[in-house]
């Protein structure tokens, strides 16, 4: 007996490697729905063999499946997630929409499982921003064996986090340079094509922008509000993949040695760390992938207790609808997701 489940803006970059991912990793679906906006009502996605039609999420009757994955929006996750979730179903919200709210639990399965209970309150998960869940995804290991004091993270972020249309602009841009059409920003606030734009999101009062702000929110919520953490997101010209640079500075000493070790013992992680050319990873290795890679892990000499590292992972995947496969798998193993005809067995305590 598997579940009845639903995604919300199953046409968009995420809604489509959520259906892939259901798919590739056996979650247990009795029957599945795609849902969307009026305007793409009738739009057809596959989920392994099987095409289906989207649905008007307006017309829905929510009170009829088990799980909702939603990704179209924080306007829509604010007009609908807390509706959906008196229905029935539980939530899992890839928006920013309910993050911060102590009342739903953000979830990273391999950083916070313990949180997860959380979720009965509202029958609402959040799923965190795709930059913050990598990189917590590295932390949490290195924070229990040396107690992270301070993080410094710039990130290298993919144009596929700004959906469809920022990929589109991405290659559309490329190709106008070279004379064949309009490369007028329209996404992105400059040129995305051949540049590096120090900024995703909005700014705020104190000059950094909501994408860095989501950063240190998010991992304060789920690992320790005690981290100092200070962030620069920057958007560079890759289609998948979104890349940091993070130097940590720790309680107590961490030798370089050590901290291979813990990361290659963590779950969800894969050290690819050789001083020799294809030594490290990059985005365009890391996309399709279920990973959090790390590599370039080196002593920080210019403090106490310092590490740097070089995180990549897959945006769309890891950094968010594999993490929201993974919540599901979770609730499941829990006994928190009912089917049909009741609750399915329990498969963990
Ligand atoms: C980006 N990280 O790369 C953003 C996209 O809060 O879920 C995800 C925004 C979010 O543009």
């Amino acid at each position: 007996m598997g579940y009845r489940v639903a995604i919300v803006g199953a046409t968009g970059n995420v809604g489509r490697e959520m259906l892939a991912i259901l798919e590739e990793l056996n979650f247990p679906v009795d029957e599945m729905h795609a849902l969307a906006s009026r305007k793409s009502k009738g739009n057809e996605v596959s989920f392994g063999e099987k095409t289906i039609r989207c649905q008007d999420i307006e017309q829905f009757d929510f009170s009829t499946v088990d799980l909702v994955l939603m990704s179209a929006g924080g306007a829509v996750s604010r007009e609908w997630s807390e509706k959906i979730g008196k229905a029935g179903p539980i939530v899992i919200d890839n928006s920013s929409a309910f993050r911060k709210d102590p009342d739903v639990p953000l979830i990273v399965p391999e950083v916070n499982p313990d949180h997860i209970k959380l979720a009965k309150k509202k029958n609402i998960v959040a799923n965190p921003n795709c930059s913050t869940a990598q990189l917590v995804v590295a932390l949490k290991p290195l924070h229990d064996a040396a107690k992270i004091k301070r993080a410094v993270v710039s990130t290298y972020q993919s144009v596929s986090g700004a959906g469809k249309e920022g990929m589109d602009e991405l290659w559309n841009q490329t190709k106008a340079i070279y004379g064949l059409g309009d490369a007028t920003p329209k996404k992105f606030p400059k040129q995305i094509a051949f540049n590096v734009l120090p900024f995703i999101g909005e700014f705020r009062d104190d000059g950094y922008t909501d994408e860095e702000a989501k950063m240190w929110d998010e991992t304060h919520k789920m690992l320790d509000p005690d981290i100092k953490l200070t962030v620069t997101c920057v958007r560079v010209p890759v289609f998948v993949g979104h890349s940091e640079a993070v130097t940590l500075e720790f309680e107590r000493p961490i030798a370089v040695e050590e901290a291979r070790a813990i990361l290659r013992d963590a779950p969800g992680i894969m050290v690819i760390d050789k001083h020799e050319d294809d030594g490290y990873i990059t985005p365009v290795d890391a996309a399709g992938e279920h990973a959090v890679f790390v590599s370039r892990i080196r002593k920080d000499p210019t403090v106490e207790h310092g590490l740097n590292l070089w995180v990549v992972s897959d945006n769309l995947r890891k950094g968010a609808a594999l993490n929201a496969v993974q919540i599901a798998q979770l609730l499941d193993e829990q006994g928190m997701l009912k089917t049909a005809s009741g609750y399915r067995t329990l498969t963990v305590g």
